[in-house]
């Protein structure tokens, strides 16, 4: 069979594996405004584990309310900084897989500079940004920034470990990862950017999110109560699924380079 052949093949092979593929493709050409919102899934090919994902979760081994939170913070503040600084290090070593760069070029062909697509993230790991991502809104921070509990002045640490922890400030106090831990309130320009986009969009992919976690969860509901049309990627069923419109059951690593792939093709 020649190459051509075995490509509509493969082609066709997607609509039968994907049953909602053709609509995805469909709504997402006539989209004016895209919003996606990611969760640590989207991170999961990059060699990062979700939090809730069965026994490799971080909630499975740790209290999440123990080490995300001001309380575990103020109760020992050397075991949750040294918790963020060794998941740092981890993350230091990932790369964007496939999925991530799948939305960075989601984003071009979608709106090229024209930020009428909008990608909201939950994950602190920057990936997004590192595939190539434009208009990128950090819900929860980023594990890359640690500002003094003294002062909040925030900086970036990209070099390896801190000597010790509590790391120091350097004006006396001690550092604490810029992540909005449970019970704290998100940025308020970031939640608000990102409520804009799902009030105004047209279509909303929740890719790689559980969506246990709110307000971020809620973002789905605003999309879907402005009447965009609501997509999931997931290899599972979420606390969403039964919200929403369109699924694409499986790896976003895999999934959106088809999105993306069909998408390009006229
Ligand atoms: C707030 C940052 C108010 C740090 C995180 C009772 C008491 C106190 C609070 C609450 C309460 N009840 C509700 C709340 C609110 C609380 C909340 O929602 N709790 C939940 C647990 C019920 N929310 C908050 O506290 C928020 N703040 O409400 O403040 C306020 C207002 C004003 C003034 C003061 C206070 C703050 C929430 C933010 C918490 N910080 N993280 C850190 O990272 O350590 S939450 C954490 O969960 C991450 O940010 C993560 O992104 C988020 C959501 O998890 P997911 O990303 O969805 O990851 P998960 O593992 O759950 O799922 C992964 C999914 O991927 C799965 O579905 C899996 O199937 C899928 N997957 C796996 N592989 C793939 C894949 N998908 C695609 N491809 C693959 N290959």
């Amino acid at each position: 069979m020649d190459s051509n052949k075995n490509e509509s093949s493969s082609h066709n092979d997607h609509y039968t594996l994907y049953p909602d593929l053709s609509q995805v493709i469909k709504e997402l050409r006539n989209a004016k405004r895209v919003a996606i919102l990611t969760g640590a899934g989207i991170s999961t090919e990059s060699g990062i584990p979700t939090f809730r994902d069965g026994l490799d979760g971080f909630w499975s081994q740790f209290d999440p309310l123990e080490l995300a939170s001001p309380q575990g913070f103020a109760a020992d503040p050397a075991r949750v900084t040294r918790w963020y600084d060794e998941r740092r290090a981890a993350i230091a070593k990932c790369q964007p897989n496939p999925g991530h760069i799948a939305l960075a070029k989601l984003e071009q062909i979608v709106s090229p500079n024209k930020n009428l697509f909008t990608l909201v993230t939950q994950n602190i790991d920057r990936l997004h940004q590192l595939a190539g991502s434009k208009n990128v809104v950090e819900l929860h921070g980023s594990i890359w920034e640690w500002r003094c509990t003294k002062t909040g002045k925030q900086k970036e640490y990209r070099g390896g470990p801190f000597e010790q922890y509590p790391p120091p400030s350097d004006n006396g106090g001690i550092l604490r990862p810029s992540v909005v831990w449970f019970g704290e309130p998100l940025p308020p320009d970031a939640w608000r950017t990102a409520e804009n986009a799902c009030t105004i969009c047209d279509v909303m992919l929740s890719i790689g999110t559980s969506a246990a976690v709110y307000p971020a969860a809620g973002l789905i509901d605003i999309a879907q109560s402005n009447g965009a049309t609501t997509i999931e990627i997931n290899p599972e069923q979420t606390q969403a699924t039964p919200r929403i419109d369109l699924q694409l059951r499986g790896a976003a690593g895999v999934i959106l380079p088809i999105v993306v792939d069909h998408l390009s093709r006229s």
